[in-house]
């Protein structure tokens, strides 16, 4: 499957890895729209949230558990941040294998800014 991000899972596309668990990764963005913007995946591959089953949201949940930490060990648990899923064309998704962008490390603004 030509998937990036299934192959900076599997070490053929480096990069700059943050927290890891069996089931789950997350590293830097490589276009940074924050000081602080890591991408939280699940090594399963699955395309998008369209496309997550009954049987993935317990994976999901621990997907969620992983920016947790991430924004306590990246320093901006306490200041805020924000965490945003892209889903098909109108949401801006570019690479389809689920993923969740955590942002911080300065004031964000409005969403619809
Ligand atoms: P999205 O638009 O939600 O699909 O966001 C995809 C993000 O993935 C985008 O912010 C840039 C990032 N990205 C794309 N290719 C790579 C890569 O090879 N390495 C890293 N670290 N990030 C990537």
């Amino acid at each position: 499957m030509d998937c990036i991000f299934c192959k900076i899972i599997e070490g053929a596309i480096p990069s700059s890895k943050i927290y890891e668990t069996d089931n789950v990764l997350v590293f830097r963005d490589i276009q940074p729209a924050a000081p602080v913007h890591a991408l939280i995946i699940p090594k399963k591959h699955i395309a998008s949230m369209n496309d997550a089953k009954d049987g993935d949201f317990a994976l999901l949940g621990e997907v969620l558990a992983a920016a947790q930490h991430t924004a306590q060990e990246l320093g901006v648990a306490d200041s805020g941040y924000r965490l945003i899923n892209n889903c098909g064309a109108d949401g801006g998704q570019v690479v389809f294998h689920i993923h969740f962008h955590l942002l911080g490390g300065e004031k964000l603004g409005p969403l619809n800014a």
